[in-house]
């Protein structure tokens, strides 16, 4: 991939819309990092019209009013399903699910944990503040130890977060990677492997809150780049365990984790196998 500055972007990925997030919000720099992605295969002959998107409810949502491609505002929790619904529909469209970590990994969990059973080749990119922030600061399942928040005033009890990564791997997620929110070059990069992946594709994007989870701010320092993907499960999960999700312990790696080709939902399809063959986008040519 080139790297493409966020001046340089694709102009019909722009919308009208006043953007509502708070000022400084990383969910901008997750905005810019789909730009240049979007951006970057469209320069190497993928189509504006086949990109479609899926959202759930919350902070991250809002992306859906912000970047122009078509899509699926859905309902929080359900990002998952819509995002596989899209492409059953027509399996010619890339399909990418742009969700929060509440909407994933609390109400949305079952999903999450059955998309790797069904692997659609779907890319799902979670913005994960390890708070419910548009519901003013609630724990969701990532939340630190202690977190301190308007429902829990003496801090979250409990042992330790959940390793999304880890719940991925068990759940037989065929792409699993984590990037920086705060890094939109390098996350653009992972979401460009994610998309190009045959299989369902899990990106967990490390963000800030600015608002309503302070501590979790700038953890720049404790993050590092893996140079390659690991080729052992055994490698794989021992750098996915690095980071448990508490601020401060241990070092944060960013990249690939877990990379492996399976046998894809919408392949085994029968009727699907017409409009792949022809190509077809665009309702008029899904007539079976
Ligand atoms: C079915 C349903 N359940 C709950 C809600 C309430 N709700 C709306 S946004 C939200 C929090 C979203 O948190 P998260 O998914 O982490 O996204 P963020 O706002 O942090 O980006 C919740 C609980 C809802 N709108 N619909």
């Amino acid at each position: 991939m080139t790297e493409i500055s966020k001046t340089e972007t694709s102009k019909k990925l722009d919308t009208n819309y006043k953007i509502t997030w708070c000022p400084g919000c990383p969910d901008f720099k997750i905005l810019e990092a789909a730009k240049i992605t979007i951006t970057s295969l469209m320069n190497q002959g993928y189509k504006h019209e086949n990109f479609a998107m899926a959202c759930g409810i919350g902070c991250h949502g809002k992306i859906f009013d912000y970047l122009n491609i078509s899509g699926f505002y859905g309902l929080h929790g359900r990002t998952i399903p819509t995002a596989i619904g899209l492409k059953l529909g027509n399996p010619n469209l890339n399909v990418i699910a742009f969700a929060g970590d509440g909407d994933t990994y609390s109400e949305g969990m079952e999903h999450f944990v059955s998309a790797g059973k069904h692997n659609a080749n779907v890319a799902l990119f979670v913005h994960d503040n390890q708070s419910f922030s548009l519901t003013t600061g609630q724990p969701t399942p990532t939340s630190e130890k202690g977190f301190k928040n308007k429902i829990d005033v003496t801090g979250v009890k409990q042992t330790n977060p959940l390793n999304p990564l880890m719940l991925a791997f068990s759940s037989g997620i065929s792409f699993i990677a984590r990037a920086n929110a705060r890094d939109p070059q390098h996350t653009a990069q992972i979401m460009e492997q994610a998309i190009k992946h045959k299989g369902f594709a899990f990106v967990e994007i490390i963000q800030d809150c600015i608002v309503f989870n302070i501590p979790i701010n700038n953890r720049d320092k404790n993050m590092y780049y893996l140079n390659k993907i690991p080729t052992t499960k055994e490698e794989s999960l021992k750098l996915m365990q690095e980071y448990d999700y508490n601020i401060g312990n241990g070092k944060i790696p960013l990249g690939v984790f877990w990379k492996e080709e399976k046998i894809t939902l919408e392949s085994q399809f029968s009727q699907l196998q017409k409009i792949i063959k022809n190509k077809v986008v665009g309702w008029k040519g899904l007539k079976r």
